[in-house]
């Protein structure tokens, strides 16, 4: 694995801080790592960890086209979400949100939002194909901080439904 050593809890910026507080408080041990190079992506979080990008956990915020609510789907770096097919599951249409929705939801940018230590809880769905792998990285917050989980242990902290996206 390539990237700094983990950092200490206060040299961390104070989004991922909140992460790392959130996942204790969930039981989920996390090592925060802040990156030398961009992870705002997927595709760079992969490169910046030395994974597979289908083992980094996107983030998505939806909102509920009828009741407005957000809805975080974490997905497998190498899927795309059918909307439609997620719309039938979670029982309402979706539509995807500006930025500025998700940083009020969430409480984090793009290309930082972290699976969990949301600004509120909200409804939460898992890509059934990052339960295949023995670690998954996620967003910590920032577009140069990530974490590693067992996907399993990850499921349960969200308290994610396992869905096929
Ligand atoms: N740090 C990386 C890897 S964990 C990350 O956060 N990836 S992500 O996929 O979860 O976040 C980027 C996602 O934000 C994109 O897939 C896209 O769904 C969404 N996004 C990007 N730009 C916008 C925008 N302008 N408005 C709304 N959503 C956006």
């Amino acid at each position: 694995m390539s990237g700094s050593p983990p950092a200490a809890a206060d040299d961390l910026p104070a989004a991922a801080r909140r992460v790392a507080a959130a996942a204790a408080a969930a039981g989920l041990a996390i090592e925060v790592r802040v990156m030398p190079q961009s992870t705002r992506t997927a595709q760079e979080a992969a490169a910046a960890c030395g994974c597979a990008v289908a083992q980094i956990v996107k983030s998505l915020i939806f909102r509920g086209a009828a009741s407005g609510r957000p809805y975080l789907l974490l997905v497998s770096g190498a899927n795309r979400v059918d909307e439609a097919k997620a719309a039938a599951r979670l029982g309402e249409a979706l539509t995807r949100p500006d930025a500025a929705y998700v940083r009020e939801t969430t409480g984090y940018a793009i290309g930082g939002v972290p699976p969990l230590g949301h600004a509120a809880p909200m409804t939460s769905f898992i890509d059934e194909t990052l339960l295949r792998y023995d670690i998954v990285w996620a967003a910590a917050g920032t577009p140069l901080a990530v974490f590693s989980a067992d996907p399993r242990a990850l499921q349960h902290a969200v308290g994610a439904t396992i869905i096929a996206v």
